[in-house]
């Protein structure tokens, strides 16, 4: 049986693509993300689909098709280029993407397809850790390193939620002027925090790359290496509101855990899909109005 979003048939007229990719090499700690995207399909369909906030079912206005779980080959350059030609896929047949990690590293090969597409996207990075390191226990291409990748490919990233970064990151990121968002500033200001937010996405394509653990570990325990402090769940709606309104082009979301016996995080996951998308469809709406 294919396994799908919502348990529902590809919508024919889908705006919305779930590419799932159970990648995982590089993780340090504690392994187990190959297993998300299937454990976050398998919980979908026990999810309400109606969403009680826009009164709108995201599945019947914008609709979901989900592309088959396969295996990626373990070599990262290979399986990267893998995740470019399924995200290539979706992109020339009017999808949005919404890659389900798997880790971090395979945004690397979305932001590659992205390229070609749109050459001045921007980047959303939502994450506890920086993930801007040259090189990590040996390797320079891995999942604490990937942001840096994307920085050097020549996109803008503002980084959000971060609690954990090395000092090194730290410098490094000092003497490339990145911008970040902390997530003591979320907590200290959130008003203030979302209209940097708000300001960097205002213009040109954006991406957002969510390593869940940017959530606090009580609501998202299901994580590799879970941080204290941070988002709550209405942070991450007013955040994605913000997103949704923007020139939105593509997702992903990595880095879950599925724990036995607890899939907390696997629902969660299914819900800031589905929160997302009824966020998008809403804007849809409005934008059919005008
Ligand atoms: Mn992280």
């Amino acid at each position: 049986m294919k396994l799908s979003f919502l348990g529902l048939p590809d919508h024919p007229n889908a705006r919305v693509a779930l590419i799932p990719i159970p990648y995982e090499q590089s993780t340090t700690w504690l392994k187990g993300t190959a297993q998300a995207p299937i454990e976050i399909l398998k919980v979908s369909p026990y999810l309400e689909f109606f969403d009680e906030e826009t009164k709108l079912s995201p599945h019947k206005e914008l609709g979901f098709v989900t592309y088959p779980v396969e295996e990626y080959p373990l070599d990262i350059e290979k399986a990267l280029l893998e995740v470019e030609k399924k995200t290539d896929l979706a992109i020339t047949s009017g999808y949005l993407p919404i890659l389900l990690g798997g880790e971090h590293t395979i945004t690397l090969g979305a932001i590659r397809a992205f390229k070609k597409h749109c050459p001045t996207l921007k980047v959303l990075h939502l994450d506890a850790h920086l993930d801007f390191r040259k090189e990590y226990l040996g390797s320079n291409l891995n999942h604490a390193t990937v942001m840096r990748h994307v920085y050097d490919q020549g996109h803008s990233l503002l980084s959000v939620g971060i609690r954990a970064l090395s000092e090194e990151e730290y410098e490094e990121a000092k003497k490339e002027g990145l911008e970040i968002v902390f997530a003591k500033d979320l907590h200290t200001d959130f008003k203030r925090a979302l209209q940097k937010i708000k300001s960097f996405i205002k213009k040109g394509p954006v991406y957002i790359s969510m390593d869940v653990d940017v959530m606090d570990p009580s609501i998202a325990p299901g994580v590799g290496t879970p941080e204290p402090g941070g988002l709550n769940w209405t942070q991450l709606l007013e955040i994605l509101k913000a997103v949704a309104k923007a020139h939105i082009v593509g997702m992903d979301i990595v880095e879950t855990k599925p724990l036995p016996h607890y899939p907390f995080t696997e629902f969660l996951v299914g819900r800031i899909i589905l929160k997302f998308s009824a966020y998008l469809a809403q804007t849809l709406k409005n934008e059919f109005k005008e």
